[in-house]
């Protein structure tokens, strides 16, 4: 962040040293903070007429870490280690003054504080892993010292933050102060003074972590509970390990030890993905011609038309944000059992204690059925979620025309239809869009914003803002068919279904995506979703494998056998002789020529370059505003790892030049369906990154 003279000022009042840093908009530890804290505290500790330090800040948030922006360069002096040092040498008392967010190293100069107050609201974390690190301030050595092992595993592993209460319970935060955060911090460090209490540093204390001393069963046990999370991260492991460094080891040696985890975890790609994905995912919510500010609708009511699947998890998602919702069916009997299959979510949701049953009833209280569409007069916002077909949308988006409020924005979940011709069925095209949710719609966190050609900004503005309000991850993308998610999905379905056609099983195909981090290859999400999806027996002539299976019985899952067998009651996929044999017939039919020898490079090669290729043109086209945006989208709508980065910045990582060149091979061999995105050419030629674009 650029550099602020002033970032760090310092006040003494009767004897107490109020030292506030001002470097917005998190109070991150750029290098000036740094300088400053370090100037300031040395400043405090050799003035006479000071007897303690409050270190408070301005703003909305105490320090909220570490400047991300300065990593990948070198660290300028003075390092972390050297202020939290002159904080932890301080002779003085100092107290930390807590709001908003004490978050990485924020936390860290805290805990080289002797005490810390804080506002009700205010938040502690340790949230480095999720950039693919662990703390690298002293974090790792210090929370347990505080908290214990356990929970300090918990908040370093898992990076979720806690409040104060739970902060005060844990003896994290000595006070919660109500009222002036500042002044209650003053009076806090005046009675330590008066009362002449004792300064101890946690670096000396030993009374937390001593029990654990020699239980590696504690270690054990919290790697096998968090084993299937934690499925190919690098960071989450190393943090275990400099926890293990605090409970074993002498607080120097372990912090060693955490240095020496943080240098190797800094240098890793994997963290070089995680944060550039922290930044991807904000500037995803930046559009260039709609300002910031742009008015947006306050959206008190809610509309969603349609009780099935995405209906239902849609409804959900405005009752989790308290909005009311009507949601609307056609049949009694479809809307008993959408709302029987929320219920259920909710009570299993509650179930494994993720909310109480008096959320349950009052989110259900926020859901109302009803089989009339003339709901939507009193709508805000009307989510359109019925069945995948353009003339039942256009349908429903003329009665919509005719029912909804001049204000109301109507919003279709279509995953792939063409927003502009829903849009022109009606006499108000620029309160149309698209808000595409994905499956389960209560769950996943990205919603695509398709802004139709007549889309107004505040339309879209109004969108973006209530996805978020959600608790979603909006990117805006464009109309075409399948949007950005679905283009590039559909494109690496093609190639999956050739390449098992020449003789690839299709468990291996699934297995190299699976390793390579996605939650499941393409024939296992088939079998998941259904295969049938679309599928009309009426109509079916076999003239796919997917069709031959839906004939055969086998639909997915659901029956018990898709492209994989499963056996009764059970979802663990298993290879099935049955469909090798049907995969093979099929091809002899058309004497397609098989082979077994279709290594895993060549899969991945050919299921991932297709989606690079398909996002090249996307960018191209505009459909999307940036490489990043593609990237959001996969790893919050498909599961792509975000250690990886997201299908654009792992083009990048193999290089846009190796990429055109392996795809003029594959071209020769198959056909212009290889041929490079005339972008992906235009990138390669300047030796340049698609992820700049
Ligand atoms: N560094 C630089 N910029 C940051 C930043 C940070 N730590 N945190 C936020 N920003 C920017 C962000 O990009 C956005 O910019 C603006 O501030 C508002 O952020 C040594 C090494 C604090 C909970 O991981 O979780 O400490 O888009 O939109 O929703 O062990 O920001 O406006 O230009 O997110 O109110 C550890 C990361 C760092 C905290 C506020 N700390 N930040 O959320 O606002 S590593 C973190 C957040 C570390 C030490 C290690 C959130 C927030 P722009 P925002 P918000």
């Amino acid at each position: 962040m650029a550099a602020k003279p002033d970032s760090v000022q310092l006040d003494v009042r009767d004897g107490i040293a109020v030292i506030t840093i001002d470097n917005p908009p998190v109070n991150a530890l750029s290098r000036h903070v740094r300088q400053g804290l370090c100037d300031k505290m040395r400043e405090a500790a050799g003035d006479p007429a000071v007897t303690a330090v409050v270190l408070a800040c301005a703003g909305r948030t105490f320090i909220a870490g570490a400047d991300i922006t300065e990593f990948g360069k070198p660290l300028q002096p003075p390092g972390f280690l050297e202020m939290i040092d002159v904080l932890d040498d301080s002779p003085k008392p100092v107290v930390a003054a807590i709001h908003g967010t004490a978050l990485g190293g924020g936390l860290e100069t805290a805990l080289a504080c002797h005490f810390r107050v804080a506002a009700p609201s205010a938040r502690f974390g340790l949230p480095e892993v999720k950039l693919g690190l662990c703390p690298g301030a002293g974090g790792t050595q210090r929370l347990p010292r505080v908290v214990g092992p356990e929970k300090a595993l918990e908040m370093i592993v898992v990076g979720n933050p806690i409040g104060a209460p739970e902060a005060l319970a844990h003896g994290l935060a000595d006070e919660i102060v109500e009222g002036d955060l500042t002044e209650g911090a003053v009076a806090f460090v005046r009675r330590v003074v008066a009362e002449g209490r004792p300064l101890v540093r946690i670096r000396d204390r030993d009374d937390k972590v001593a029990p654990a001393r020699g239980d590696s069963a504690l270690f054990d046990a919290f790697r096998k509970k968090r084993a299937r999370r934690m499925r190919g991260f690098e960071a989450p492991e190393a943090c275990i390990r400099t926890v293990e460094a605090a409970v074993e080891l002498p607080f120097d040696e372990g912090m060693d030890r955490e240095q020496e985890i943080f240098g190797q975890l800094m240098g890793g790609v994997q963290a070089r993905a995680q944060q550039y994905f922290f930044f991807s995912e904000r500037e995803a919510a930046k559009i260039p011609d709609i300002p910031r500010g742009t008015a947006t609708l306050d959206v008190k009511r809610a509309v969603v038309v349609g009780g099935g699947a995405m209906g239902g998890g849609i409804s959900m998602c405005f009752a989790n944000a308290g909005i009311p919702v009507s949601m609307v069916e056609m049949s009694r009997e479809a809307l008993d059992r959408g709302l029987a299959t929320i219920r259920r979510n909710y009570e299993n949701t509650a179930a494994r204690g993720g909310i109480t049953a008096g959320q349950v009833e009052e989110r259900l209280g926020l859901i109302s059925g009803t089989l009339d569409l003339e709901a939507a007069r009193e709508a805000d916002v009307v989510v359109e979620a019925v069945y995948e077909e353009l003339e039942v949308k256009q349908e429903t988006f003329r009665r919509l025309d005719a029912l909804a409020p001049g204000h109301a924005v109507l919003a279709t979940n279509t995953s792939a239809l063409d927003v502009n011709a829903i849009a022109a069925v009606t006499a108000r095209p620029e309160s149309v869009i698209g808000t595409h949710f994905f499956s389960p719609a209560n769950i996943m966190r990205l919603v695509e914003v398709v802004r139709g050609e007549k889309s107004a900004n505040e339309t879209v503005a109004t969108a973006m803002a209530l996805s978020r309000r959600l608790g979603k991850v909006p990117v805006l993308v464009g109309v075409c068919h399948g949007f950005v998610g679905n283009r590039m999905l559909f494109a690496r379905q093609r190639e999956a279904n050739r390449l098992i056609l020449e003789g690839a099983p299709a468990h291996e195909v699934d297995a190299v995506l699976y390793e390579f981090g996605l939650p499941m290859g393409p024939f296992a999400m088939a079998d998941l979703a259904g295969l049938d999806l679309g599928w009309n027996a009426e109509t079916s002539t076999g003239s796919t494998i997917r069709e031959r299976l839906c004939e055969a019985g086998r639909r997915g899952q659901k029956t018990g056998a898709g492209y994989y067998d499963y056996e009764p009651g059970s979802r663990v996929p298993k290879p099935s002789p049955v469909v090798d044999g049907i995969i093979r017939k099929f091809a002899e039919e058309r004497q397609l020529r098989r082979r077994d020898d279709i290594g895993r490079d060549e899969i991945f090669e050919r299921l991932v370059y297709p989606m690079i290729n398909e996002g090249a043109k996307i960018l191209d086209e505009g459909i999307a505003l940036r490489a990043s945006d593609i990237d959001v989208v996969w790893v919050y709508g498909y599961g792509w790892p975000v250690y990886r980065g997201g299908p654009m910045f792992h083009a990048d990582e193999v290089g846009i030049e190796r990429i055109v060149a392996r795809m003029k091979e594959l071209e020769a061999a198959h056909g212009e369906e290889w041929r490079p995105a005339a972008l992906l050419e235009r990138v390669a030629g300047e030796g340049a990154r698609i992820g700049a674009r």
